[in-house]
């Protein structure tokens, strides 16, 4: 791929024509930190929390990475990685929002969502897949996702080749997680913070079918989403725990 300038990030790649999904290919074969799975066709694609991901004509990829972080420390790839597809597609001159924790957007639509998981072993370092689902050419949705999802193409109007898209987020990931592993993950969050789609807004937390209405005002310096709730108090909130809704 002409357009990949990284040094570790999708210097292996594993294509695969049809799969279940490329997170679950990544888990299930050892592969090399900074191996990427791609695929044509994605039958299952899952989000957070058992959720679906739709894959028609989407692309699919998967980045295995085997930090030597604390796991307290692994759920902020999501935010790194959320980081590098906005910069990425501010290079395509695309101006997208980050929906903490894990969702890009782009005229109020969900373009592109990560999902980050792990397995961990005795005395080794986790081994971590970040899944990147990103409608890129889509010109439909399935109707129960028609209202909330789109595509560079529908809202941009551009066709743009898979590959340029995939090596400018690797480039960007690779810099950021970098950043990131020495310690930096200001660099990272100071973007989400930036180009944050909930920050200011009136939002929706649900957590185990209970909805309550706050206020985010910040990303704290760990990742957790700040919120004012309905009674004043000022609460901080794990990625991972609650689904945030626009209110
Ligand atoms: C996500 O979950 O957004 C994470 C999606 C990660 C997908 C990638 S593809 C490569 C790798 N392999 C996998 O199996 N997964 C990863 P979450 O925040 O839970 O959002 C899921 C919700 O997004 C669904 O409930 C739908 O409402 C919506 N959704 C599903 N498919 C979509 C699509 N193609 N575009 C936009 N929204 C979608």
């Amino acid at each position: 791929n002409k357009h990949l300038n990284t040094k570790f990030m999708g210097r292996n790649v594993v294509f695969v024509e049809k799969v279940d999904s490329t997170n679950n290919y990544a888990k299930n074969n050892d592969l090399s930190n900074g191996s990427l799975v791609t695929c044509e066709e994605q039958t299952t694609g899952r989000g957070r929390l058992g959720r679906r991901w739709e894959s028609q004509k989407g692309m699919c990829m998967s980045v295995v990475l085997i930090p030597e972080i604390e796991l307290s420390q692994i759920s902020k790839i999501t935010q790194v990685c959320a980081a590098a597809v906005a910069k990425a597609l501010d290079e395509l001159h695309i101006i997208s929002q980050i929906k903490w924790p894990n969702d890009i957007f782009l005229n109020g639509k969900k373009i592109c969502g990560i999902l980050t998981e792990m397995k961990t072993e005795m005395n080794k370092n986790p081994y971590v897949v970040v899944g990147i689902g990103m409608n890129i050419n889509n010109d439909n949705f399935p109707d129960e996702i028609k209202d909330v999802a789109s595509s560079l193409y529908m809202e941009a109007g551009i066709i743009f080749e898979k590959s340029l898209v995939a090596a400018k987020i690797l480039n960007n990931f690779e810099i950021l997680y970098n950043e990131f592993i020495k310690g930096n993950f200001k660099e990272s969050l100071d973007i989400c913070r930036e180009k944050s789609y909930v920050i200011g807004k009136n939002i929706n937390l649900i957590e185990n079918n209970l909805v309550r209405k706050a206020t985010a005002v910040d990303i704290s310096s760990e990742g957790e989403l700040v919120v004012i709730t309905e009674n004043g108090t000022t609460e901080k909130i794990i990625s991972g725990e609650v689904s945030v809704r626009l209110n």
